[in-house]
């Protein structure tokens, strides 16, 4: 299965302010020059159907958007990561294994799950939908193929929301009336130069002559191009490991040097770390915090534990003597800080069942 997150950005913006669903919504990346310069990062369904997508310039999208309700949002990555962080984690859960590519997209190996059937992996695509829709209200599109390849296109093909399953004997009879450019490294150039072949879908593609595909685009891209044009891929999905730490950073809401609102905020902080701890049910062996100072410097400390500890109010106790500490060794007010733990382990290898302390006979 390839999963894609529908409108990441903006649907991680939704999430925190639900009264933007009603409207067209702008991610931008903004250069700073002037108010309206830099390119769109992505938007909702709502303002592509105004032709507003990824990668056209904000002043076209202000343009097309003029007299609606549109809202412009500037890229909040960190809020991003944390929502993709979340959701793949979970997602993680339901798959043979799991390979995260970028931040809002992931391939899943069902094969063992399903046991090879294609009707159960349909199965088992919606209920991955319906859990994560009432667990994390993130809606994202699955395309269920015999590969990887397969499993992108089936993706792409339906969207937002969607749900497309590839059979292994449906393969050749979808994919042959797709454009060329669906395949992966299929850009415009190469699109153009298949165009003077009179190669124009896919189909097109996979009854050409392998041998000229090779004399003109080389052995490695030729033989590529004849597999992928017939559904043939066969990369496994590549685990990926997961994160080695879990951290949380923010802006304190003046800059000071005063403990107490340092703590108020690294106490938040480590409370949302801890709930993740409990909900990877994983113990931290390393605390850090981190702290960015006015003039923009950053600095960081960390204490390592003894043993593997997953107690909130141990992680406390060290993030609360870390921050007095360096505010004792710094001079300047802080702007923002962070808290850290990392040398994560399974929760199991510390705490072991009370029965496992019984005698064995
Ligand atoms: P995509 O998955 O390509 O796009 P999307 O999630 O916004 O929309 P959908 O999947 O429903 O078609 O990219 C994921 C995120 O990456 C996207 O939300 C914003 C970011 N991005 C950019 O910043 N610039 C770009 O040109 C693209 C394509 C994506
Ligand atoms: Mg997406």
């Amino acid at each position: 299965m390839l999963v894609d997150l529908d409108y990441f950005f903006a649907q991680c913006e939704e999430l925190r302010n639900p009264t933007l669903k009603d409207k067209p919504v702008v991610i931008g990346v903004y250069s700073g020059r002037t108010e309206n310069s830099g390119a769109v990062s992505t938007a909702n369904y709502l303002a592509r159907k105004y032709r507003v997508k990824s990668g056209i310039p904000l002043f076209l999208a202000k343009r097309r958007l003029e007299g609606t309700e549109a809202v412009f949002l500037p890229v909040d990555y960190e809020f991003y990561r944390q929502i993709s962080d979340k959701t793949m984690r979970a997602l993680r859960g339901y798959a043979d294994s799991f390979e995260q590519v970028g931040i809002d997209e992931a391939y899943l190996d069902v094969t063992q799950k399903v046991q090879g059937s294609f009707e159960a992996a349909k199965d088992l695509a919606q209920k991955i939908k319906d859990d994560i829709k009432n667990q994390h209200k993130i809606t994202f599109s699955v395309g269920v193929g015999p590969n990887k390849l397969v499993a992108k296109i089936a993706c792409d093909s339906q969207k937002p929301n969607g749900l497309t399953v590839v059979k292994p004997e449906e393969v050749a009879f979808f994919l042959s009336p797709l454009p060329v450019d669906r395949l992966i490294g299929v850009g415009r150039k190469i699109a153009a130069k298949m165009e003077t072949l009179r190669i124009k879908t896919i189909g097109d593609l996979a009854g050409y002559d392998v041998q000229k595909l090779v004399e003109i685009f080389g052995k490695n891209l030729g033989v590529y191009f004849h597999n992928a044009a017939n559904g043939i891929d066969n990369e496994p999905v590549q685990e990926t490991s997961e994160a080695e730490s879990i951290s949380r950073i923010s802006t304190l809401k003046e800059n000071t040097r005063d403990l107490t609102l340092i703590l108020e905020k690294t106490d938040q902080l480590t409370e949302d770390i801890h709930k993740e701890l409990l909900q990877r049910n994983v113990s931290f062996k390393q605390v850090g915090i981190i702290a960015i100072m006015t003039d923009l410097s950053i600095h960081s400390r960390s204490q390592t534990l003894e043993k593997p500890a997953n107690d909130l109010e141990i992680l406390r106790k060290i993030v609360r003597e870390l921050s007095e500490k360096f505010l004792n060794e710094s001079e300047l007010e802080i702007r923002r800080v962070g808290v850290k733990v990392s040398r994560l382990g399974k929760e199991e290898t510390i705490q072991k069942p009370l029965t496992s302390f019984f005698p064995t006979k």
